[in-house]
């Protein structure tokens, strides 16, 4: 499985190198000797190969890319491509994985992002995240769906399902606590660490099958990036921060700018209104007090005007595990 993605921008004049990582910064430019033997690394692979980029550079507009090199460096699996000599892409795997299996998906995206898109100047920094960013989730898409599903093992996967959760909301409702809680069982109240990138997490549902719970970033800056995240999801959870009523407004926002979107039609969708705990009930008729909450929130998103797609509505607190593993039943229901 693919863990990481790095760029080198700069290969030519090292003291001017600048680096990105994707999604943890695991390379960084005072690991001197490292970097160089990756970019040494790469330059004698390309010479032992002696293989022709993938397009030269005849058009001005298209950008030479070089065919990738596996490397072993550091412990690190990597494979890695150049483009117009100067910029260093590599993707780094788990050891026991093989590079070339990827390698017609590595030239391809390489190919369809830089030179069949809307033109690429590696200027901005936000530029090459994205590019980072697409690259990653087309890759760990490509390893969950076809180099993971060896042929022994394709029928197994076909009675013990996998399915991708895209997992979304406003900052602060509670995603990561919740993946973590199901990951772990453990929930830490004095956990304050937004996402900044996708956080992806596998879930094995008992018999069910496999979850890959795609946790979404959830503040203002990222909330362009869901979209990027969204392609081929099984069903959409849209968690809700229900004791935080101030911030419903924009989280409906959020939502219905996602719902809108046709490419998702069909898609389940299952709203969890979290934190639970902390809405403050008098202590009779608990229940009817829960139910009339219930409808407000559904009148106030408007959840009835959910067109071409099965929805529900549950309570949850991470906190007190009220909900959770209800959650995962009824996600298996809603598939
Ligand atoms: N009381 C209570 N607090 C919760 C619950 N779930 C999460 N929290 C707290 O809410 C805060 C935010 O939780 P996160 O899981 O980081 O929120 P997030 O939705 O992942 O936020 P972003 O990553 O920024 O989108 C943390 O302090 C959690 O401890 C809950 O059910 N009850
Ligand atoms: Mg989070």
């Amino acid at each position: 499985m693919l863990h990481n993605i790095f760029l080198f921008k700069g290969k030519k004049d090292l003291e001017d190198l600048n680096i990105y990582c994707y999604p943890k910064e695991i390379i960084n430019v005072n690991n001197k000797l490292l970097v160089n033997n990756i970019i040494k690394g790469h330059d004698q692979g390309k010479i032992n190969d002696r293989k022709e980029s993938l397009s030269s550079c005849k058009n001005l507009n298209h950008y030479k890319i070089d065919k990738p090199v596996a490397l072993y460096i550091n412990d690190y699996n990597i494979y890695t491509s150049c483009i117009d000599e100067d910029i260093i892409i590599g993707l780094i795997f788990e050891d026991d994985d093989n590079p070339y299996d990827y390698k017609e998906i590595f030239e391809e995206l390489l190919y369809e992002l830089l030179n069949n898109g809307n033109g690429y100047s590696f200027e901005e920094e936000m530029e090459i995240d994205n590019l980072l960013i697409s690259m990653f989730i087309d890759l760990r898409r490509y390893g969950d769906e076809v180099v993971e599903r060896t042929p022994e093992i394709e029928f197994y996967y076909q009675k013990e399902a996998f399915f991708k959760v895209f997992l979304f909301g406003i900052d602060e409702v509670g995603k990561t606590s919740f993946v973590r809680k199901l990951k772990t069982g453990e929930f830490n109240d004095n956990y304050f660490t937004p996402t900044r990138k996708f956080n992806i997490e596998y879930i094995q549902a008992e018999d069910k099958g496999l979850l890959a719970v795609w946790d979404m970033p959830g503040q203002k800056i990222f909330r362009s990036k869901w979209l990027k995240g969204l392609q081929d999801s099984n069903i959409l959870v849209y968690m809700i921060d229900i004791a935080n009523q101030r911030r419903f407004e924009e989280s409906k926002k959020e939502l219905w700018k996602i719902l809108n979107n046709n490419e998702l039609n069909g898609i389940p969708l299952l709203i969890l209104g979290n934190k639970s705990d902390i809405v403050k009930y008098s202590d009779e008729n608990y229940e009817t007090q829960l139910q009339n909450l219930k409808e407000e929130v559904i009148d106030y998103f408007d959840f009835e005007k959910v067109k071409n797609r099965n929805w529900k509505f549950i309570f949850t607190s991470v906190k007190t595990n009220h909900n959770i593993e209800k959650t995962v039943q009824t996600i298996f229901e809603l598939l």
